[in-house]
């Protein structure tokens, strides 16, 4: 059971066990040992940070990340306690050395405030660490303590020198002998105080990378406001964005705070990010379905008083009057009420939560849309447009549907595949690739037992600027969602996938990289399950052939290149295209599974990725050439955080 938060101090905590535990069985505390585990100690420490900071102690935060991989996170709270404790030692050991119980330390009003641990959260941090330091400014004095190998006191804590500052810094290396890797990424540590940033009000963070003196501050005044502005970057938008700030009251009288931006742009994507005491539900929940009754109803009240929809009509659906909305939710809830679902706990259940935001987005929508009518009209025109879209989508899938099961096998509907003769799902690989001259060798270099070619002629349709309906009459993107034959959209099914590998085979040139960048768009948007599987993959062709007599070598990069040409002559010949290549050279440079290189795409984060290709393939021209000019040689690593490490296969 918790404990009253208040009068909290060194007498507080019971001492349960030491950090053995958590050495011996590192998953159960931080998921995994990986990258993401690796990363999660950094977010347990910030979130410390944070919470002095929503108890009303300090503004700022910051972050170093050392050039040897270690980082340095300071916030100036009240400062960990150090006097002596009840057992005999520091408090500040109690809470960095021993799986302490006690409430959640410095969140007041009852809010469990940052993710899983309960404030054993430093305490993982040090058992998890080749060492840990930790400096106390508090009562003007500064102590400091620092444990190695996973949690040993080296010396009690010492007393270091005075200060008219309060706060904490707290300096750790992950240990080596527990994680798979032990380098930061500057990227993802990035995305994730901008997170908390935005959330925050008011909260400075900074982030500094000493292996490259990179340094960003994030500080938003108008938080969630500025989120929405964020995240639809290089969007037309319809509306300025509004911002609903209330609380409801539940029956058993908790309070839930309630904050929801909103703003609607002339894109077909819905996106709605909601948070619960500042920590992401990334699988929605009931606030989510509450924010959207409320939205449908008050859209459709105000509709059908002012006479968009007849008698006769129906209502508008929900995720017609959505198309186009970008959201950001965050509410507050009490800890006694708060229930999370789902194998990741990443869904909201509390019931009253969907009562809260329905109640409020209605009254509160309601009176927007009768006060911004000009607004109101162009979101409801959309929707009844969204809603005839989805009708002959519905038609033309119906239409293909049948079709399929009329055809006995999937070569008379696509006529252009060559199939592989696997019936191997696992093991097939689909080869999509420009232009009928290149498919040509493709199919004689194949290994036809495996390996399925689908040469692309026309133009891939740009599927960020376009509805469902113009996506799907789309003849090349109409045939792959048939080649693959697991569907699309939510009912994508990757159990009916027919291969294992989706491998896009282009140019090396910019319309090769313009293909590419079209058809994961296309994936990203209609078979997301598919990347997230890792199924999604780019075959990366030589740049250069270099040979001497006999001797042949292949070079990817200009380095590699010029490293062969140091020690010896070369004829040199540079590949602009697949068709430069016999069906042989083919085979053994860009297809053959024991000598090729692909990049396999992933997802690290989602909404990252999503506003990446926004900017790359949306309307505003704008936003692109500044990204494109910042990543002059487009880096398509960059784009869709491809992981390099798993090229070379
Ligand atoms: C326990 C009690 C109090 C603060 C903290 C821990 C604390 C922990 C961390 C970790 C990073 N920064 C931190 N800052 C504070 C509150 C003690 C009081 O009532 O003053």
């Amino acid at each position: 059971m918790n404990k009253k938060e208040k009068g909290y101090d060194e007498s507080s905590i019971q001492i349960l066990e030491g950090l053995e535990a958590v050495r011996k069985r590192p998953g159960m505390y931080i998921g995994s040992t990986d990258n993401k585990g690796l990363h999660h100690l950094v977010w347990e420490i910030i979130d410390n940070g944070i919470d002095e900071v929503l108890a009303g102690y300090g503004k700022e935060i910051e972050v170093i990340i050392k050039k040897d991989n270690s980082i340095e996170i300071s916030d100036s709270g009240r400062g960990v306690p150090y006097k002596k404790h009840e057992s005999g030692v520091s408090t500040t050991e109690v809470i960095f050395a021993r799986l302490h119980s006690g409430g959640k330390f410095g969140s007041e009003g009852g809010y469990k405030v940052s993710g899983g641990l309960y404030g054993v959260g430093s305490a993982v941090v040090n058992a998890l660490s080749q060492f840990l330091e930790v400096t106390i400014y508090r009562d003007g004095l500064v102590h400091r303590q620092r444990f190695e190998n996973g949690g040993s006191k080296i010396f009690p804590i010492e007393k270091i020198g005075t200060t008219n500052k309060t706060g904490t810094t707290i300096w750790f290396k992950p240990d080596p002998k527990i994680f798979s890797t032990t380098i930061f990424s500057f990227d993802l540590i990035k995305e994730r105080i901008r997170q908390s940033a935005f959330l925050i009000s008011g909260l400075k963070i900074t982030l500094i990378d000493e292996r490259n003196k990179h340094k960003e501050v994030f500080c938003y005044n108008d938080g969630i406001k500025e989120y929405v502005s964020f995240l639809n970057e290089g969007k037309e938008t319809v509306n300025d964005t509004y911002l609903i700030n209330s609380s409801y009251k539940t029956p058993s009288n908790n309070v839930i705070e309630v904050d929801i931006a909103i703003q609607f742009t002339n894109s077909y994507n819905e996106k709605i990010i909601s948070f619960v005491n500042n920590v992401r539900t990334t699988d929605g929940g009931s606030h989510e379905v509450g924010l959207k009754l409320g939205l449908t109803k008050a859209t459709n009240d105000f509709a059908r008083k002012y006479n968009f929809l007849k008698d006769k009509d129906l209502n508008l659906d929900g995720s017609d009057i959505r198309e186009g909305l970008t959201a950001v939710l965050s509410l507050r809830i009490p800890e006694q009420i708060l229930e999370f679902e789902g194998q990741t706990k990443g869904k909201l259940g509390t019931p009253d939560a969907r009562t809260a935001t329905d109640n409020l987005t209605y009254e509160y929508f309601t009176t927007y849309l009768e006060e911004n009518r000009s607004f109101a009209e162009t979101i409801i025109n959309k929707s009844l447009l969204a809603q005839r879209a989805r009708d002959a989508a519905r038609k033309a899938r119906d239409l293909a549907r049948n079709s399929k099961s009329k055809s006995k096998n999937e070569v008379s509907l696509t006529g252009k595949l060559t199939p592989a003769q696997s019936k191997d799902k696992l093991l097939n690989e689909l080869f999509l690739v420009e232009g009928d001259s290149a498919g040509g060798s493709a199919k004689q270099a194949r290994n036809r037992k495996h390996q399925a070619i689908l040469p692309l002629r026309g133009k891939v349709i740009n599927s960020e600027k376009s509805n469902m309906e113009q996506v799907l009459k789309n003849e090349e993107i109409n045939t792959i969602i048939h080649t693959i034959g697991a569907d699309f959209g939510p009912d994508f099914d990757i159990k009916k996938s027919n291969y294992g590998k989706v491998i896009i085979m282009t140019d090396a040139d910019t319309d090769g990289a313009h293909i590419q960048v079209l058809l994961l768009t296309f994936f990203f948007r209609f078979m997301p399950e598919l990347i997230k599987a890792g199924r999604v993959y780019i075959a990366l062709p030589p740049l250069y052939k270099l040979t001497s007599g006999k001797e042949v070598i292949y070079c990817w990069t200009n380095e590699e290149m010029q490293d062969h040409l140091k020690v010896k002559n070369y004829t040199i010949q540079r590949y602009k295209g697949l068709g430069e290549m016999n069906y042989q050279e083919l085979w053994h440079t860009t297809m053959n599974p024991e000598s090729r290189m692909l990049i396999q795409i992933n997802i690290d984060d989602y909404a990252a990725s999503d506003k990446k290709i926004e900017i790359l393939m949306g309307d505003k021209v704008e936003p692109r050439r500044e990204w494109i000019e910042g990543y002059v040689d487009f880096e398509i690593t960059d784009d869709f955080d491809i992981d390099k490490g798993a090229n070379n296969e």
